[in-house]
Formats: structure tokens, sequence, C-alpha cells
């Protein structure tokens, strides 16, 4: 203490001030030395914002003779969606059609007679549903015969009238998907499932990709995809975005490329690097161009060089939006490639979501997955009970 008592002498000497240096002083300089050394720890460890760095698997090229693009990879931003369970997704997105065509129906029956006016207002709701004629005529005879034998339908007993209808036009089909979509099981399978996705302009085909993509990345599988949409640049971009976001490997080609020749390359790349899934990614086209949809079924066809029994789910993107106008769509593509199922997109910002129904009954094709928006987890496992709960 006293040799520091004499350094701060010192130093006050040195300064010409005539102050003389105590133990005080020695204390309150060390005090004041202290809370300078605290804070800028305290400064220095202060939670810094980190980067999360984006899980992403190489993009690797199609076919060796193809000319390669060069790899910009698009930042990846992250998508926040609030947090909502799968239920409340399907509820709020169904509810569209559940407020403007249900919701309509019961509150045209509360306190009325069931009569041909009200059964001709009923039928009316029903046709703008998309619901598809066959299925409309038959719910309106139903209730119209149940009405004369009650005197007074109760909303339950209506809602259950028009949910076995419906379900009874699906629920045989339903059985026909199979588990590996949903699911990933290692032991399944050796080679890899090889899902191909079809469909018109903006059906919602690669953003379907992305999310089946994710989830089945999130479930420990190796997914590879090919971007067979070589018409548009951006598309491949685009589906590069999800791509990465999910982890799975994308096989691209330069845009103008033979598409499938890139399916071949995917489903190449998904054997010999013994991924577990090769989902093939399509340009969207008109089912009434003919040049079209014989490529398409040049690409489908391609991939059975590699794998004979693939691929083992080609699927039709459906966007309810187009409601009943889909239909034409969706017998087209059947006709063309032997579809094995249907995804229905958009059912959030549709009245029609109930056009699913007419569809599976006349093409007699089962529902895998039903996406109610863009998010990653605004899609899921089309559950029949779920939807008509939903819908109705
Ligand atoms: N609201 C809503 N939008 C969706 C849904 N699915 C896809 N979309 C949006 O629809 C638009 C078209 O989706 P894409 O995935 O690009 O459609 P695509 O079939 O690949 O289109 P092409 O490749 O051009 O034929 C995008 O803006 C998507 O975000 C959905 O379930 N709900
Ligand atoms: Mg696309």
């Amino acid at each position: 203490m006293d040799s520091l008592i004499s350094f701060l002498q010192s130093f006050f000497t040195a300064v010409g001030c005539p102050h003389q240096a105590t133990s005080g002083d020695v204390w309150g300089i060390l005090a004041i030395l202290f809370f300078i050394i605290v804070s800028l720890y305290m400064f220095l460890s202060r939670p810094q914002a980190t980067e999360v760095p984006a899980e992403s698997r190489p993009v690797v090229s199609a076919a060796p003779s193809e000319k390669v693009e060069e790899e910009v990879r698009p930042k990846v931003e992250s998508v926040v969606t609030p947090k909502m369970s799968w239920a409340e997704r399907l509820s709020k997105g169904l509810s569209k059609t559940r407020e403007d065509i249900f919701g309509k129906i019961f509150s045209l029956i509360r306190g009325n007679k069931i009569d041909n006016e009200v059964l001709e207002s009923i039928e009316e709701i029903l046709y703008g549903a998309d619901l598809g004629p066959s299925v409309v005529a038959e719910i309106i005879e139903t209730l119209s015969s149940e009405a004369d034998k009650a005197e007074d339908l109760s909303e339950a007993s209506i809602k259950g009238i028009v949910s076995n209808i419906l379900r009874s036009k699906i629920e045989n089909y339903q059985g026909q998907v199979p588990n590996y979509l949903f699911d990933f099981n290692k032991e399944s399978h050796e080679s890899p499932r090889v899902i191909m996705i079809v469909g018109v302009n903006g059906a919602g085909k690669t953003t379907t990709i992305g999310k089946v993509a994710t989830r089945l990345v999130r479930q420990g599988a190796n997914v590879v995809v090919g971007a067979c949409d070589t018409f548009r640049a951006a598309a491949v971009d685009q589906l590069q975005v999800w791509c990465e976001r999910a982890g799975a490997t994308m096989v691209r080609a330069k845009e103008g490329a033979d598409p499938s020749g890139v399916a071949y390359e995917a489903l190449q790349r998904a054997i010999n690097e013994k991924a577990d899934y090769c989902i093939i990614d399509t340009a969207g086209r008109l089912h009434t161009k003919a040049n079209l949809m014989e490529e398409i079924k040049k690409s489908k066809n391609v991939l059975s060089k590699l794998d004979t029994t693939a691929p083992h789910q080609t699927i039709l993107v459906l966007d309810a939006i187009t409601g009943q106008n889909a239909m034409r769509q969706a017998e087209e593509f059947h006709k063309t490639l032997n579809l094995d199922g249907l995804i229905f997109t958009k059912c959030d910002g549709s009245s029609k979501a109930g056009a699913a129904i007419g569809i599976v009954d006349k093409l007699k094709l089962p529902i895998s997955y039903i996406g109610v928006g863009e998010g990653v987890d605004d899609l899921d496992r089309f559950d029949l009970t779920e939807y008509l709960k939903n819908i109705i």
C-alpha cells in the first residue's frame, strides 16, 4: 500500500497537484479501475446475433455432356410462419369452403322446413361449390326423401347425410395411397422410391415437392430432386431454394435441355448415392398441348430404363381454385400417364375445396396430400375424416 501511495504522490507532484496522496485515494482509484474492467467485460460478453447456416446439399449437374450452368445459390430466407398445429392450419385453410358453402346451407335451413324452394337453393349453392353434378344430385335426392320422412331435419342430421355421401365417393380409393409418401422407413426398400409430380402451370408442383422433400429429409431420408422444368431458369432456381432449405440434393441441367435427360440423370444419381427417394419436378403444361403431353410421357418412360418399376408414383397436382374445371385436366393427364394419385393444393384460397370429391369420384384415384398455404408446414397427408369435418 505504501508503495502505491508514494507512486500516487509522485504522480500528483508530476502533474503539479498540491494534494497529499492518502490510502483513501488509492482505494478510490482501484474502485474506479475495477468498475471500468467489469463494464468492459460485460460489454464484450453480451449475446451476439449469430447466423444460422443454411443446411444444404450440393447441387449437381445433369448429363455430363450438358454444359453446367454457373451455380448461383439464391439467398435462403427463413420463412417465419406462425406456430399453428396442422389441425388449425387445415381448419383455417378450409374455412372458406365451410363458410361459403355449408355455412350458407345451414343458415338457409335454420328454422325453415326443407321444401322444394329450399332444396333448389341448396342445389344452387352446391353447384357453386363444384362438387360435381352427380354428387349434388345425390345429396339433393337424399335430403328430399329424408325431409319427406321427418317433420324437421336437424342440422346435425343434415351434416351426417352430406358427410356420408361425400365419404362414400372417396373412401374406397384412399387405401391405395402408399405409406412411404408420408413416412420414411429405411428398411422397407432397397432402391429409391421414384415420385413424379405433374400438372398444369402454377398448380403448386414445385412448392409441393419442396414441402414433401422437407418432410422426408426431416425424417432422415436422403432425397434427390430432379429439376426437369428446363424451360425456365427461374423455375429451377425456385426449386433450388426449396432443396437447400430441405437439405435435398438437386440435379439440374442447362436451360432448354431435354427434360427426360434430367429425369434420367436424377434417378441415376439417386441410385448411385443409394438415396431413399427421387422426386421429379416437371414443367407445367396445358393438358391440351399434345406435344407437351408426349414429352412428359417420354420423361416418365425413361425412368423405367434404370428401374423397371419406376416411377412408383405419378401424381397430379390440382389447384382447388380451378374447381371442376380441373376435371378435364385430370382426365387428360390420367389418360397420358396412368396416374397413381392426386394432390390438392390451394384449398385455403378457394371455396371449391369440395371439388376434390367429384374428381376422385370420376377418376377413381386417391388423394395423398392436401395443401392449405405456401409455407413449408402447410401440406399434410389427406385424411378423409379430418377433411369432411372441416368442410361441412
Ligand atoms: N395459397 C396457397 N398457395 C400455394 C399453395 N401451393 C402453392 N402455392 C403458391 O402457388 C404458386 C405457384 O406454385 P408453384 O409451386 O410454383 O407451382 P408450379 O406448379 O410448380 O408452377 P409451374 O412450374 O410454373 O407450372 C406459388 O406462389 C406458390 O407459393 C397452397 O397450398 N396454398
Ligand atoms: Mg414449378
